[in-house]
């Protein structure tokens, strides 16, 4: 179970060595240099031969077919189809706030300039199969995407035995406004969405979670395309003191430990009472749970406990920490969250666990990890945009300022610079 770490400890193991830990996996990467190379320059026919190496199957078509979408409807209850209406529409609205619009910094007769904020035109989702198919994941990935104008939302997922793929991701997928789902999975899918192949065309950036394979794939191909991000285990860090309730911390700690044995979950507390029982708690909580082992495991060895002097200090090892989640279970929470500097998603008070966000609320769930949100942010309608700035001078604005361009180019030694001002300069003065 959960081990207890003293603050020196808990730096030296859990924040000192983060790059160490994240080195890929050299043979994975191998593998995937192969695969994307081979696809990159062989399309379709080399798709084809690793879809049937990996998966076993090639699917008749690689498209998920208009009548194969309709037909996922009637495979789900109706009841998940509400569920999923609902969170779709509380991540619309939180993330429709985000829009930012085309605007100008300067707008007078002689200059002008500004920012253009625009879409990116095609981008790819990819949606892992397996254990980890969430039909959260579709919409926190394409709804912003959606609402920032992209012109394409593309998804790829592998299919089961080569022909479906998960119904309710197809119509998650739907609500969440992606325009075409491919039965493609693994470094096969990260390649084909980056090069296009003879029946797909590429797309500019590709976002979404996935497997070592997967991740090993993005990274290779960023640069060509964009990327959202490597993500790494999920994290969850929650503050308490002894008012807080440790049947609910039990519980927010197991969430985030049954993801995976990976995943990581700290505790930071003033209180010896509140830790041991949620110790105790955690006992009890695991014993029903059908992903026990897992969560064990991550308690055991991914986890810790620690016992702070004060809240502040508590907040100090966060902050070193930048947890991708943060849960502050203290009274009058709101007063705390100036004292965030590094986190990825903040969760106040006693009754907002990460499950909420995970799924419903609003922010994205597309999150930080490994220490990256001190440079970092979670996925947002930014991700799908980008900005152009813009630059209007008049005779008289750019004369103006010719002096000085002309001083820093000449500086630099770059006197076709220095020219491109003066010729304009000179054929002012002539008329
Ligand atoms: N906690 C995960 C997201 C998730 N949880 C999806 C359940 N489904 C990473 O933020
Ligand atoms: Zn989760």
């Amino acid at each position: 179970m959960i081990r207890n770490y003293s603050p020196e400890q808990f730096i030296n193991n859990f924040i000192q060595c983060r790059y160490k830990e994240k080195s890929m996996q050299e043979e994975i990467v191998n593998i995937a240099k192969e695969v994307i190379k081979s696809i990159r320059l062989n399309g379709e026919e080399a798709l084809k031969e690793y879809v049937k190496k990996f998966d076993g199957i090639v699917p008749k078509q690689w498209e998920v077919t208009k009548e194969e979408r309709e037909l996922a409807w009637k495979n789900i209850s109706n009841e998940i189809v509400v569920t999923l209406k609902k969170a779709a529409k509380n991540i619309k609205e939180f993330h429709k706030k985000q829009l930012q619009q085309s605007r100008f910094m300067d707008l007078s007769e002689d200059i002008i300039s500004g920012q253009l904020f625009r879409p990116i035109e095609r981008v790819g989702i990819y949606v892992p199969g397996g254990t980890a198919c969430y039909p959260s994941t579709v919409l926190m990935n394409a709804i912003p995407a959606s609402l920032a104008g992209v012109e394409e939302i593309i998804m790829t997922t592998p299919a089961r035995m080569g022909e479906r793929i998960s119904p309710i991701l197809s119509v998650a997928a739907d609500i969440a406004g992606v325009d075409k789902i491919y039965k493609i999975g693994g470094i096969q899918a990260i390649a084909a969405l980056a090069y296009g192949t003879e029946t797909m065309q590429a797309v500019d950036k590709i976002v979404g979670p996935g497997n070592a394979y997967v991740a090993a794939a993005k990274s290779l191909v960023f640069g060509d395309v964009g990327i959202d991000m490597i993500a790494g285990p999920s994290e969850v860090a929650i503050i308490a003191d002894e008012n807080a309730n440790p049947t609910f911390i039990a519980a927010d700690l197991i969430a985030q430990a049954e993801h995976d044995v990976q995943a990581r979950t700290f505790l930071f507390t003033t209180s010896e009472k509140l830790l041991s029982e949620t110790k105790l708690e955690l006992i009890k909580q695991c014993e029903c749970l059908p992903r026990r082992e897992i969560a064990e495991k991550s308690l055991e060895f991914q986890s810790a406990s620690v016992i702070v002097d004060s809240i502040d200090m508590a907040f100090d090892l966060v902050n070193q920490l930048a947890p991708e989640h943060l849960e502050i279970q203290l009274d009058q929470p709101l007063t705390y969250l100036n004292k965030v500097k590094n986190a990825g998603s903040v969760f106040l008070g006693y009754h907002t666990p990460e499950a909420l966000g995970d799924y419903f609320a609003g922010p994205n769930h597309v999150l930080p990890t490994g220490g990256t949100a001190r440079f970092s942010s979670g996925l947002s309608v930014d991700d799908f945009m980008k900005k152009t700035t813009f630059l209007y001078y008049s005779k008289a604005a750019l004369e103006n300022a010719s002096k000085d361009v002309v001083t820093l180019a000449n500086q630099e030694k770059l006197a076709g610079h220095a020219r491109a001002v003066q010729v304009r300069i000179q054929e002012n003065k002539q008329m």
